[in-house]
């Protein structure tokens, strides 16, 4: 049985090496806080949507939720600078994109395999990509993202951008053997590095405990020198007080830092998953006591945020969320010709 979300710890004393400072929970102004809310619940209802199209048979293949972790990319990414940060995930990426502020509609419509999604509609729900944006992927080979994700930090330093590379992966894949070849490399290299583990609790139908020697993840950088932080992955102004840490860290020059969140999946490892090996109800118990959306939404009520304004927010979001969906089932199919582009067909 899994854990449920814990509290943040501090950073273990790596010897001969500065510490971190200690993240503060973010201070949001009120109308930070109902951003924040509003990036959460556009991921939220987009996600919905998304497992309904895929009900209907308007999405193939496979395609991973983000409900549950939502807090996560939010409180992150609202700590970056969209003009020179990257950031790169594996498969689970809709909400990192979301939270980047990508158009919903092209995302739907690459879900739904259309000529106007965000890889023309060739990629799908794990093949995600926008230079425009600084999103590198969307990534389905479990892991293989965080090689890359060094190689973005490497890009960031070469060009001396003052560019940061955000690089998420889950908690099966920080048992990847490449992970610690990139750790090693980007601390040899003080690259710009923010390495997150989303631990979601499970590897697909695995969950931490039964597959990891060292669960307590934020040490996982520990013998390459790289400092980690366990963060309340289910608290976006948690999340954001340990990403102003993260990127302090990283830009000025100090190398890598690793980022434990836990949080929760509500929903199956992917669309096809029955998700036997939990009870229904330990799922709801973290719905009931740690979902970040209704966390938000009380810290906004006791700042004097009304229902009333509450539930416009979330009938403009439902808005936005339908209109991506009529805008993807509505846009045409790549064209035929397009199995040719694209495609790398020379030898090397
Ligand atoms: C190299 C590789 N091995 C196995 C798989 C099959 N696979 C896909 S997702 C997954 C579990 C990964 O879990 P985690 O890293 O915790 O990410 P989460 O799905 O929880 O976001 C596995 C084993 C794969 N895609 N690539
Ligand atoms: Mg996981």
């Amino acid at each position: 049985m899994a854990k449920a979300p814990a509290k943040r710890a501090s950073a273990p004393a790596i010897p001969n090496r500065e510490r971190p400072a200690e993240p503060v929970r973010f201070e949001a102004s009120k109308g930070e806080l109902l951003d924040f809310y509003k990036q959460m619940l556009l991921i939220r209802r987009f996600e919905e949507k998304a497992g309904q199209l895929y009900g209907l048979g308007l999405i193939g293949g496979f395609c991973h939720l983000y409900i549950g972790q939502e807090a996560v990319a939010v409180g992150l990414q609202s700590a970056l600078n969209g003009d020179t940060d990257s950031v790169i995930t594996g498969y689970r990426d809709h909400g990192h994109m979301l939270a980047y502020g990508i158009d919903p509609k092209v995302i739907m419509a690459e879900l739904t395999g259309r000529a106007a999604g965000i890889s023309r509609g060739k990629g799908g729900s794990m093949h995600m990509f926008s230079v425009e944006h600084k999103f590198y992927g969307g990534h389905g080979i479990v892991g293989a993202q965080v090689s890359l994700g060094a190689g973005l930090g490497f890009k960031h330093k070469y060009a001396k951008d003052n560019g940061v590379a955000m690089t998420y992966f889950g908690d099966g894949a920080a048992n990847q053997g490449q992970v610690y070849e990139a750790f090693n490399m980007a601390e040899l290299w003080k690259l710009p590095v923010i390495f997150v583990i989303e631990n979601n609790q499970y590897a697909m139908g695995t969950s931490v405990n039964r597959a990891s020697a060292e669960d307590q993840l934020y040490r996982r950088g520990e013998s390459f020198r790289i400092p980690g932080l366990q963060v309340d992955g289910m608290d976006v102004l948690a999340v954001r007080g340990a990403a102003e840490t993260a990127v302090e860290w990283v830009r000025s020059g100090k190398g890598p830092i690793l980022l434990e969140l836990k949080t929760y999946r509500y929903r199956g490892h992917s669309m096809s998953d029955p998700a036997k090996y939990r009870s229904r109800d330990e799922v709801q118990a973290v719905r009931d006591k740690s979902d970040p959306i209704e966390a938000c939404k009380r810290e906004l009520e006791k700042l004097g945020v009304k229902e009333d304004e509450l539930k416009a927010i979330d009938k403009d979001i439902r808005g936005i969320v339908n209109e991506a969906a009529d805008f993807a089932e509505s846009s045409p199919e790549p064209e035929p010709s397009e199995l040719y582009t694209d495609v790398l067909v020379d030898t090397y």
